[in-house]
């Protein structure tokens, strides 16, 4: 398969990259790239070289998946064109369309000019998938843009707009219309040559050149550790470094020996699960194809804190939302959070005044059902009772337009014995977004056994819109991410009931990465409604104790009451921050000796392993039950949705990180049940990656 086509123009030679949909840079690419750059060295009618990209795009850079295969001595990489651009006596220029990123725009920096259309993007977002920058980017972006914003720019893996790029030379020209043509035009101007490998590395805009290593140890510090999400991180400073100290040549091959370390390490290889599985969710084998309706206005039933979210979710992703609720409080304490979330957004130079009254009206308050006859799609976010919600969607089924979807953000409930009040259980779907509904990335699409592969289809289209990861579960008790989260509180309950603080327990969990312990979340959600959960499904959620009921009869329900299995103070970390509280392991002790559970010695290996393993069995027996799809959703689901480490990958790519087997061992150790598939994979010495995807089917 040819993967270049060239042309000539004028003695410009346009060598155009083609490998849809793309144009990633694979060996396959590469190798077929370079003896044409070759040839257009030694083409003494050749004045200038343009590159460029067919798709609509100029490069995604390096194919991802070839980080995996094993090179041989026949391979190319786009590291080797890019060194034969830089030994060129010709004038090299790149013509960028949408996207120029990781290897793509390491190619154009190779390149003397760049010219980028007005809408296109460039950044260097290799750490992103656990890596750096590895064809040139860390050398030469420091000595274009200066250290400092170099730096700044490859560790958030920040992807930036022409009006930067711009202003920070990393583009030379921006235009509007057709970018090829003003590139060849520059070319046949016969520009002088400038390589940006022949510059110096400057820190930045009035920082002295003494100021280096402060700048280099200061960027290590401000980057997690190593061990915990950090390497990457410290490999880039670490070739940034080399940018500094050593001759162009000598600080390539130090970049290159830094990225080939990175491209086998455990965490590069679960970020890089985590980039594709994300591209998977929206693919629903033996769902039939469906073209998804166009979503112009939504509802949103209830102006609590999920439903305010929702809207202004809505609000910023330019669809005008009607808010019902009868409480007036509600409404106008709701109307101040909107007004609050645009000005801040105003204050931090993120929208403009104008912009920010224009979003606040598309929000609407009213008590008016009818107000929502027209609406596309509506989401019920009101309290977590089926009856209240059965009412509110036996009323919304007479009133909304019989095409519009009905939805429900419930967390646990079951979408078909609510769908099953309305006449089109077709167009009823769940919508389970997460608090802050605003911020939170993730969305859970909850399909019911009548629902349509329209509506399904929709789903998906409306997350993409609001901007939110979806992924399909089943209609099961809790979804995905839920019912493995109330074995993880298990799990981590327990731990205390055998005398451990939740103190100690939470300070493993964020060792390992989670951004907070399980008992801070458990504060932070509301003790009440892990109360309300285990009273409804005691079967699942009940732990072995009753210190849930003794927290709620204390009062103590979490953050909101500045009490639950923490203490909080206003004065430390806003009230936001856990402070151990002696009373709650002494409650921990009480209840265990009264359900007869002796306290034990319990060591921090054990403690992560209870909490990670309980996860890891559950998404197993939901696998099973066709309640996920496959293993990547669920570590989506995690990732995004719970904080679970990227760099681990999620629960399923956890598993296999440290061998289903020792995870089934260990299970059973522990005294739980083993999901049947946890013990298949063990027994065959398999892992989750291999796992067939099912199709959904409905526990
Ligand atoms: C690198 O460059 C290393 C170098 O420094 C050193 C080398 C020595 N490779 O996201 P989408 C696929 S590392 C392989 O849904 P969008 C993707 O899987 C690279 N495949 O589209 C999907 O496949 P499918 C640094 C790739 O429009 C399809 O393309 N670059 C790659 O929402 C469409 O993708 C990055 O990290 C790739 N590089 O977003 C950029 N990129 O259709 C990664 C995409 O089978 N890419 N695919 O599901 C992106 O950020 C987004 O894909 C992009 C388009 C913004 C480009």
């Amino acid at each position: 398969m040819a993967f270049i086509r060239t042309e000539d123009r004028d003695g410009v030679r346009i060598i155009t990259l083609d490998n849809p949909p793309v144009n990633s840079l694979s060996f396959a690419l590469s190798g077929e790239l370079l003896p044409i750059v070759e040839a257009a060295t030694a083409d003494a009618g050749v004045k200038a070289v343009v590159f460029t990209g067919a798709n609509g795009i100029f490069s995604a850079g390096a194919d991802i998946n070839d980080f995996s295969i094993e090179p041989t001595p026949e391979t190319r990489t786009i590291r080797d064109v890019i060194a034969a651009v830089e030994r060129s006596d010709k004038i090299f220029v790149a013509a960028i369309e949408k996207n120029a990123l990781g290897g793509g725009l390491e190619l154009s920096l190779a390149c003397d000019y760049r010219v980028a259309d007005a809408k296109a993007r460039v950044g260097l977002p290799e750490i992103k998938l656990g890596l750096l920058p590895g064809a040139g980017g860390t050398q030469r972006l420091p000595r274009l843009v200066g250290a400092q914003d170099a730096l700044d720019m490859m560790l958030k893996g920040r992807n930036v707009k022409m009006d930067e790029a711009k202003e920070k030379g990393i583009v030379d020209e921006v235009v509007e219309g057709n970018v090829l043509d003003a590139v060849v035009k520059l070319a046949q101007s016969a520009p002088p040559k400038r390589r940006i490998s022949a510059r110096k590395v400057e820190l930045g805009k009035g920082i002295t050149p003494q100021a280096e290593p402060f700048v280099v140890s200061q960027a290590h510090k401000m980057v997690p550790p190593e061990n915990n999400g950090g390497l990457a991180a410290h490999k880039l400073i670490d070739a940034v470094e080399a940018a500094f100290e050593l001759p162009f040549a000598f600080g390539l091959a130090r970049e290159a020996r830094l990225f080939e370390e990175l491209a086998r390490s455990q965490p590069s290889f679960a970020l890089r699960h985590v980039f594709f599985a994300e591209r998977e969710l929206a693919k629903i084998p033996g769902l039939p194809a469906a073209k998804p309706l166009e979503v112009k206005k939504a509802g949103v039933i209830g102006a609590g804190t999920m439903g305010t979210g929702i809207a202004i979710t809505f609000a910023q992703a330019g669809i005008p939302v009607t808010v019902i609720d009868s409480n007036e409080e509600a409404v106008e304490k709701a109307k101040q959070t909107v007004f609050g979330m645009f000005m801040y957004q105003v204050q931090k130079g993120r929208m403009t005044q104008e912009d920010a009254w224009k979003l606040g009206q598309s929000i609407q308050f009213t008590h008016e059902y009818e107000e929502l006859a027209d609406a596309d799609v509506v989401v019920e976010a009101v309290f977590e009772n089926m009856d209240v919600k059965k009412d509110v969607f036996k009323k919304l089924d007479t009133i909304v337009k019989p095409e519009g979807i009905l939805a429900s953000n419930t967390s646990t409930l079951d979408i078909d014995e609510m769908a099953s009040v309305t006449k089109r259980p077709d167009k009823f779907i769940g919508l389970h977004f997460f608090v802050p509904a605003n911020i939170m990335p993730l969305l859970e699409i909850v399909r019911g056994k009548d629902t349509s592969p329209e509506t399904i289809a929709t789903a998906f289209k409306l997350g993409k819109t609001l901007k939110k990861t979806a992924v399909l579960s089943a209609n099961a008790f809790g979804f995905i991410g839920n019912r493995m989260v109330f074995d993880y509180a298990k799990a981590a309950g327990e731990l205390a009931e055998e005398g451990i603080s939740p103190a100690r327990i939470d300070a493993i969990a964020k060792k390992f990465g989670f951004p907070m312990g399980p008992f801070a979340m458990g504060d932070l959600s509301g003790i009440d409604v892990a109360w309300h959960i285990a009273k409804a499904r005691p079967d699942i959620a009940k732990g072995r104790t009753n210190v849930i009921d003794r927290l709620v009869e204390m009062k103590r329900l979490g953050q909101k009451t500045m009490a639950g299995y923490f203490k909080y103070d206003k004065a430390v970390g806003k009230g936001r921050e856990p402070i151990a509280d002696p009373e709650i392991e002494a409650l921990f002790a009480e209840e265990a000796k009264k359900a007869g559970i002796t306290p034990r010695e319990v060591s921090d290996r054990e403690i992560l392993d209870r909490l990670t393993f309980a996860l890891i069995n559950r998404g197993a027996y939901l696998l099973e039950e066709g309640v996920a799809l496959r293993p990547g959703d669920i570590d989506i689901v995690y990732v995004y949705g719970y904080g679970f480490p990227p760099h681990h990958g999620g629960p399923m790519w956890y598993a296999d990180e440290v061998g289903v087997k020792h995870v089934y061992d260990r299970v059973r150790e522990f005294g739980w049940e083993p999901a049947p598939l946890l013990k298949e994979i063990a027994e065959r010495g398999g892992t989750f990656a291999d796992y067939k995807q099912g199709e959904l089917v409905h526990a």
